[in-house]
């Protein structure tokens, strides 16, 4: 084809882009007229029937990305399951700095943020979050051979925490002896205890012991972090996209689907009760 006739080719379906943009955007049908426009995209999404999703390639077992690339996961796969029940096959994962992740939500790059991200108020006051799926600690690991087995023994050490993560807000109020080093990702973080930088990092329980097995390192401090259970972050005032992950996520739980994620990525883990199908729950307590 010659360059004149792609050019042409180009200026043409600019011209048609624009054409359709401005009729989506001048039609008051678009905008009002609920039905076309809220049978073509009732949850909002950026693109409609695809959900882009805001995420981390360092966290395993929670979002990583395989040898391919590919994002998996417990949070991932979970939340695939769930999109799918809303009727969204296509769900695309992006990694992103843990730091910029929720301002990238907040501002509407993304439809959702999926990272074993704690729900808080402090949170709260930039999105909206999904019920809560997975309560569980946060982990200070360290090597072996370091003295670090409790709060006190922080003092005077040096601690990498990924910035903008609760590990951070929980060691500036908590560890006030401990010099904190601030890393943009866990990978960068662990090189860094690798190679005597720092002398531990402080991240998620199940991410510290995915490490802890690779490096030959280990949890030396669990502090539970159940008051902020992870949820699924979205834009605030999507409340029907909310309303309807919610309701997927539940019926997830309620029919074993979460329990069987919970078992195949976090094996040999304490089950919690909360998120199992009710007819399960109080089971092996001893009740
Ligand atoms: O608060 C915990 C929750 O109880 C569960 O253990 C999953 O992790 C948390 O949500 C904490 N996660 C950190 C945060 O929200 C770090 C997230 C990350 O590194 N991806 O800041």
């Amino acid at each position: 084809m010659s360059i004149r006739s792609t050019l042409r080719r180009t200026a043409i379906a600019a011209v048609a882009a624009t054409a359709a943009i401005a009729l989506v955007a001048c039609s008051p049908a678009a905008s009002d007229a609920g039905d076309d426009a809220s049978t073509e995209n009732p949850y909002g999404l950026i693109t409609p029937g695809e959900i882009r999703v805001a995420s981390l390639g360092d966290s395993k077992p929670y979002t990583f990305t395989d040898e391919s690339g590919e994002f998996t996961g417990f949070d991932v796969e979970l939340f695939t399951d769930v999109a799918n029940r809303i009727g969204i096959e296509k769900v695309v994962f992006t990694g992103q700095d843990f730091s910029g992740l929720l301002a990238a939500v907040a501002n509407g790059q993304f439809d959702v943020g999926v990272a074993a991200i704690g729900i808080t108020e402090e949170r709260k006051e930039t999105v909206d979050f999904s019920d809560g799926y997975l309560a569980g600690y946060l982990t200070v690991m360290a090597s072996p051979d370091s003295d670090i087995s409790d709060e006190d023994s922080l003092a005077g050490k040096r601690l990498g925490v990924v910035q903008g993560t609760l590990q951070e807000a929980y060691a500036v109020k908590n560890f006030t002896d401990t010099e904190l080093v601030r890393f943009p990702d866990n990978n960068s973080a662990i090189s860094a205890v690798n190679s005597g930088s720092v002398d531990a990092h402080f991240l998620d329980y199940e991410a510290a012991k995915e490490y802890a097995a690779q490096y030959g390192l280990e949890n030396a401090i669990d502090i539970p972090s159940f008051d902020a259970p992870a949820g699924f972050a979205i834009a605030q005032g999507k409340d029907e996209f909310k309303e309807a992950l919610n309701e997927a996520l539940h019926e997830a739980m309620e029919d074993g689907t979460w329990k069987e994620l919970y078992e195949k990525w976090f094996p040999g883990s304490p089950m919690p009760d909360q998120y199992l199908p009710s007819d399960e729950q109080g089971e092996g307590e001893g009740e």
